[in-house]
């Protein structure tokens, strides 16, 4: 359990960011908000507490990894980068224009902070075993984080990933399923079902955890029980709500990816802070 004092810097924290996922999202025309708004509590928990990073060094060799296997939810990733100081968070005022070397999907040639370049699904997953792999083969302490999408789940090289993590004994890694239910066009179950989730990853060699994805206790319990596991890597199926925070987006399928008007962006606002009151 958090001691309250920590459980509400992380609130306020969370708040504070999905704030600014509105703003950028206003600004910027339209982005992918329904997924950004699910994994941002688990974001949130690993930069603002776990992940040992040094912003004025981005290459920093010992530094832990994040991979957004999701890369679409990069304006969620983008505003926490900015707020940890790896740039200026007005840069975010030109996100995803021409020009900008904000794209939709963050580029790790272009964004100091990020580590890999994500957005074709299925892809992150499978780098993220290759860096956790890279840590032992290199004797290096680092640990790896990976956050997948459970549309994502649909695509056959996170099984291949799976596979080898487990085949590698890769207890230094953790990835996050966000298990919002919901793929771009609808829910999973009815696009491809992909339950029992925890089965699947149990039977492919992997410790399973699961939670509550908006619970910081929770998140945190399991961030701190994989870094405990010595044999498997875990898998955290994290239940979360897509949209989660703004009423009229949550489980909303029409709000995988959207822009805000003056009007909706006030109404999504004030929905977050009625949502998280100070
Ligand atoms: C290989 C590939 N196929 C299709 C897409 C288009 N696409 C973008 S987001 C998305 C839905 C992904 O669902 P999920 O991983 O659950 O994301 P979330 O609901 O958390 O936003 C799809 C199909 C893509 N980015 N990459």
């Amino acid at each position: 359990m958090l001691d309250a004092a920590e459980k509400k810097r992380l609130v306020k924290k969370a708040r504070q960011l999905r704030e600014r996922i509105v703003e950028v999202t206003f600004t910027c025309g339209g982005a992918h908000i329904g997924g950004a708004f699910s994994q941002h509590d688990i974001l949130v928990a690993l930069y603002y507490k776990y992940l040992r990073l040094d912003p004025a060094q981005p290459a920093w060799s010992e530094r832990d990894r994040f991979v957004l296997s999701k890369g679409h939810g990069g304006i969620g990733h983008a505003v926490i980068l900015a707020d940890k100081g790896y740039y200026a968070d007005k840069l975010l005022d030109e996100f995803n224009k021409t020009g900008s070397p904000f794209g939709m999907h963050l580029d790790r040639l272009k964004v100091p902070g990020v580590d890999a370049s994500t957005g074709s699904l299925g892809h992150g997953i499978g780098i993220a075993v290759g860096m956790a792999l890279g840590a032992r083969v290199t004797g290096k302490s680092y640990r790896t984080y990976c956050l997948i999408g459970d549309g994502e789940c649909h695509e056959g090289s996170v099984w291949e990933s799976a596979m080898a993590a487990a085949h590698f004994k890769l207890a230094n890694l953790t990835c996050f399923v966000d298990r919002n239910g919901f793929s771009l066009d609808g829910p999973t179950e009815k696009i491809m079902a992909l339950e029992p989730l925890d089965k699947k990853f149990e039977a492919f060699g992997w410790r399973v955890l699961q939670i509550d994805g908006h619970d910081f206790d929770a998140i945190c319990g399991a961030i701190e029980e994989a870094q405990r596991e010595r044999e498997r890597p875990v898998m955290v199926i994290a239940k979360t709500i897509k949209g989660k925070g703004v009423d009229f987006m949550e489980s909303k399928t029409g709000w995988h990816y959207g822009g805000l008007d003056d009007e909706m962006k006030r109404k999504a606002l004030e929905s977050i802070r009625r949502t998280y009151p100070d």
